[in-house]
């Protein structure tokens, strides 16, 4: 009888942890979010711009299609590109995360775009992003907001307007969506 007793408190333990496996809140995907921040706006600042690195554990590719921010009106996605020492912003439809690799974003690389900030950004605040993937859905971050690099909060930006010193908006940047930019 102890001996039947104890069995069975057994298996209900193994259907317990079973059950409990089932009802995880956080199912991990395979995709593996790192290193992301949100870069701190200066006074007058219209545009900001998210990093983040997606790491796919999963056996297929996947692509980065859109996103999206409490604190801008919308989120390109943005690679930049040297040419003849001019750095230029283009914007993708899609981002390619592939299997068993990563998309690693940086300054001066692909990034985020904030368009038309609601409210500047101050290091130490936080800004949700939702990033939305073909097969992976929508995925919410919670990115923290960091200080500019010392080299490029002096102060002495003539151009308070740009987010990127050094940058400049061209190709398809220019048309319709310079115009958001300035208001
Ligand atoms: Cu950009």
């Amino acid at each position: 009888m102890q001996q039947r007793v104890s069995r069975l408190f057994c298996a209900g333990l193994l259907v317990l942890c079973a059950l409990s496996l089932k009802a995880a809140p956080e199912a991990p995907g395979p995709l593996v979010f790192s290193d992301a921040y949100v870069r701190a706006s200066v006074p007058g600042q219209s545009v900001g711009a998210a990093y983040v690195s997606i790491h796919n554990h999963g056996p297929q590719d996947d692509f980065l299609i859109a996103a999206h921010s409490s604190a801008a009106a919308s989120v390109d996605l943005h690679s930049s590109h040297n040419q003849q020492g001019m750095t230029h912003m283009q914007r993708e439809s899609r981002l390619r995360i592939p299997a068993g690799g990563a998309l690693q974003m940086q300054p001066g690389g692909v990034h985020l775009m904030l368009q038309n900030l609601k409210t500047p950004l101050k290091a130490g605040e936080q800004v949700t992003l939702q990033l939305v993937f073909e097969k992976a859905g929508t995925q919410h971050l919670t990115l923290p907001v960091r200080a500019l690099s010392a080299e490029s909060s002096s102060g002495t930006d003539s151009m308070p307007g740009m987010s990127m010193p050094g940058m400049r908006m061209d190709g398809p940047m220019n048309g319709p969506q310079q115009g958001a930019h300035s208001h």
